[in-house]
């Protein structure tokens, strides 16, 4: 084993540099030392395909998992230098939007850890997703330029190379590497696919761009703005470019290893990752045929090697391509779905399954549950509402290959690097075993009779919420107060997680602040803290983040209301904020309605932070509720059984709730009132009141008043800091489970067989 030391890494003295030249130091350390490591290996190898690889920063990540922390934290102190500058310093990596992509990011962290020789398959977006900022209370979107001031040196540019065929032009690709390091173990890598014609030029002003110079503009933007036809093509472009790279790597690989194609799936597995990367199964069919496979043996094969994973049941985000579209993309791909519809229609009459519909659009889920051995939903909840209903045919033809695998987050980023205030305390009590062994965090229960510990853990919150907002505060420039309860609603922007329920709780809080006498005023202030980043063609959600935006600013001109009641909207939601915001919470928010939300994951880190859920039995809170028990979550409204007959009957009016309960009336009305409009658009607040009084597609209202009342049990019961802190130590000893090693080693026992 090699002696890493910083200072061999720099042409001067520590002291000296500048932080791009520490930083630049540190990188090359930090992949030596991965490379010392070693890589996974082994005859079967996983290709995870997915659009989004929501990775977060990497320094500190690399050098936890390659046990080179304190060390190098100690080199650059006794230099008079601080780790935390080159973690401000490093610019977090563009390449996701959500859970679905952080998932995959936990997931290859899992995997090196395990063992398990592991490729994430994606795209290298040079300004990936778009930057959030505000201005006149409204969402602003500009490019997030991630790969300047010298840290795309992540990435590793390789010699691979593919070409690219579409319809109308052919390219060519580079593979970059960024290593995965797994905790105390060996590495696996995440590979990303570059368009070699890329020109950033075509960026005309904020994130609009030429849309129709796809070789300059392919790999720019994760999700383009798809509201138009020109947008929608260059998603599908998008997607056949990662999935013929994908496949062509794939098949380059195991045959180096020795297959001979026809023994494909003893070589790779690969996991679909929602429907983004379905294509892979057709280009894989096109491929294997060019290498002389016949059509029938090579659907066998590819269905061996297949696995996909539903995500979400929200019809929108089915995806759905008119077969014209892949007609231009990927002619080539065409006759090969033809095929697949025949061999489909040959067996089943349902319309429902057909991979083509009488409109001539592709069916792209349909496409994965045919043509792969695995159909996994990602919550216990999920999966039997995708048998149950939202895909029961599918399950009634094939119930052998739908399983569940509950989500999962790495440890090691969402306690170890994120709260080392915590990670000490608990590994104090009970050592380091459950970095790699979650379950062992349940050694802490008979803790929740230690009054001391309970008290160490409330100093550990207290510190936690104070560095927040000191980071905060110089990030931009909102105070808030430690002293307050944290209540904390962080995820994307979508009317089902129900953003705006919330902010009508914040609305009628305030509201009820005006008319309370001064000795019936609360204890504790409250400050509830939003993180969210909307789709830029997503008006709905748009209207909520300045209703948010406009509600805060009237608060804090009161002067009375301001004293007990703060709403802050985080500017630019990402990975790094999470992780400062995660640790300082109190109060989680998980108020998807019933049924709509597949499993969650930043409920999982909330409770792994000792913050307490307050949420719908939905996705994974399901799971939470059950193991935490009763007295440790708290949880209100209608069951996704109650929500899935409503939409049934189709009779759900919001304005018959609205009629009835004169607070949640004035509640709504307030969006309108003269103070939200001296402080925001007019357009925007009307939209949002009309859309919720007409059509509250996503049931607010039936849930407002249990909300609320649960949400006052919640503020009352926190006053009680000692029965509080119990409730949070339940909480992180039961958060084993929720560890993606349990996960992963999940989907290799049902489904990859990688060992
Ligand atoms: C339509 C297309 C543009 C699209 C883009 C992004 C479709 C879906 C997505 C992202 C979906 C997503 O992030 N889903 C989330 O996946 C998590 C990991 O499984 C779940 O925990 C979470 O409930 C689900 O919303």
């Amino acid at each position: 084993m090699t002696e890493f030391s910083l200072a061999s890494y720099a042409n001067k003295p520590l002291a000296e540099c500048t932080e791009l030249e520490l930083f630049n130091a540190l990188l090359s350390l930090t992949k030596d030392a991965a490379a010392e490591k070693g890589y996974n290996q082994g005859k079967k190898r996983l290709y995870y395909i997915s659009a989004e690889f929501l990775i977060g920063k990497l320094l500190s990540n690399n050098l936890i998992n390659l046990g080179l922390y304190d060390q190098v934290r100690a080199e650059l102190a006794e230099a008079g230098r601080d780790l935390a500058e080159l973690e401000e310093f490093e610019n977090e990596p563009s390449l996701g939007n959500g859970g679905l992509g952080r998932l995959a990011a936990c997931f290859l962290d899992s995997c090196a850890t395990l063992g398990l020789p592991a490729s994430g398959v994606g795209l290298a977006y040079h300004c990936g997703l778009f930057r959030q900022s505000f201005d006149k209370n409204k969402q602003y979107e500009s490019p997030d330029y991630w790969l300047r001031w010298g840290q795309e040196s992540w990435m590793r540019r390789t010699p691979k190379h593919y070409t690219v065929n579409f319809g109308n032009l052919s390219v060519t690709s580079t593979m970059y590497q960024i290593d995965v390091t797994g905790y105390h173990s060996q590495c696996d890598t995440l590979n990303l696919f570059d368009v070699d014609t890329v020109d950033e030029r075509v960026i005309k002003n904020r994130i609009n761009f030429d849309k129709s110079q796809v070789a300059k503009n392919l790999t720019l933007f994760l999700y383009p703005d798809d509201s138009d036809e020109a947008g929608r093509i260059l998603r599908v472009y998008q997607e056949y470019f990662m999935v013929s790279n994908a496949a062509q790597l794939m098949l380059d690989e195991c045959v180096e290893r020795g297959s001979n194609l026809h023994d494909l799936a003893d070589y790779a597995a690969v996991q679909i990752n929602d429907t983004h990367p379905t294509m892979v199964i057709p280009e894989l069919i096109r491929l294997l045929g060019e290498r002389g496979i016949g059509f029938d043996e090579a659907v066998q094969i590819v269905r061996d090697t297949c696995a996909y994973t539903n995500h979400t049941i929200l019809a929108e985000a089915l995806e759905c391509w008119p077969l014209s579209f892949i007609e231009r993309v990927a002619p080539q791909l065409v006759p090969i779905i033809q095929q697949l519809d025949a061999f489909v229609r040959g067996q089943y009459e349902d319309d429902f399954v057909q991979v083509i519909d009488q409109w001539q659009n592709v069916h792209m889920a349909n496409i994965d549950i045919h043509f792969s051995h695995s159909v996994n939903g990602v919550a216990a909840l999920h999966t039997k509402i995708l048998e149950d209903s939202e895909l029961a045919p599918f399950y009634k033809i094939y119930p052998e290959k739908f399983n569940n695998k509950t989500n999962g987050i790495t440890f090691r980023r969402w306690m170890v690097e994120c709260n080392p205030g915590l990670n000490k305390l608990v590994s104090g009590k009970i050592g380091e075993g459950w970095k790699t062994d979650a379950e062992q965090l349940e050694q802490l229960l008979p803790l929740a009779d230690d009054p001391a510990f309970l008290a160490q853990l409330d100093q550990v919150k207290r510190t936690n919420k104070q560095t927040f907002a000191a980071w905060l505060a110089a990030h931009q420039g909102t105070v808030v107060d430690p002293d307050s309860v944290f209540d904390v609603q962080s995820k994307r922007l979508h009317e089902y997680k129900r953003q705006q329920l919330n902010l009508l709780w914040a609305i009628r809080k305030y509201q009820r602040l005006q008319m309370l006498e001064a000795d019936e005023l609360p204890k504790h202030k409250v400050t509830v803290i939003f993180g969210a980043k909307a789709a830029p063609a997503y008006t709905i959600a748009k209207d909520i983040i300045h209703a948010i935006i406009c509600l805060g600013k009237v608060i804090e001109a009161d002067p009375v209301a301001s004293k007990y009641l703060q709403v802050v909207m985080i500017e630019n939601y990402n990975v790094t904020a999470a992780q400062h915001l995660i640790p300082a919470a109190d109060i989680s928010e998980q108020i998807s309605l019933a049924s709509k939300e597949a499993s969650g994951t930043s409920n999982m880190k909330f409770m792994l932070n000792g913050a307490i859920t307050l949420g719908t039995m939905d996705g994974a809170n399901v799971e939470i509720a059950e193991l935490v028990g009763e007295d440790n979550i708290y949880t209100f409204g209608d069951s996704s059984d109650e929500v899935i007959a409503r939409y049934k009957r189709g009779d759900y009016n919001p304005r018959s709730y609205y009629e009835k309960d004169e607070e949640l009336a004035a509640a709504v009305d307030f969006l309108t009132s003269d103070a939200m409009l001296a402080q925001g658009d007019a357009t925007n607040l009307n939209r949002l009141h009309d859309e919720l009084l007409n059509k509250d597609w996503f049931m607010t209202f039936p849930d407002f008043a249990d909300y609320c009342a649960t949400k006052a049990q919640v503020l009352k019961d926190y006053e009680d800091r000692e029965a509080w802190q119990r409730k949070a130590l339940v909480n992180i000893s039961k958060a084993g489970y929720f560890s993606s090693d349990r996960t992963i080693a999940q989907y290799e026992k049902d489904i990859w067989h990688l060992r």
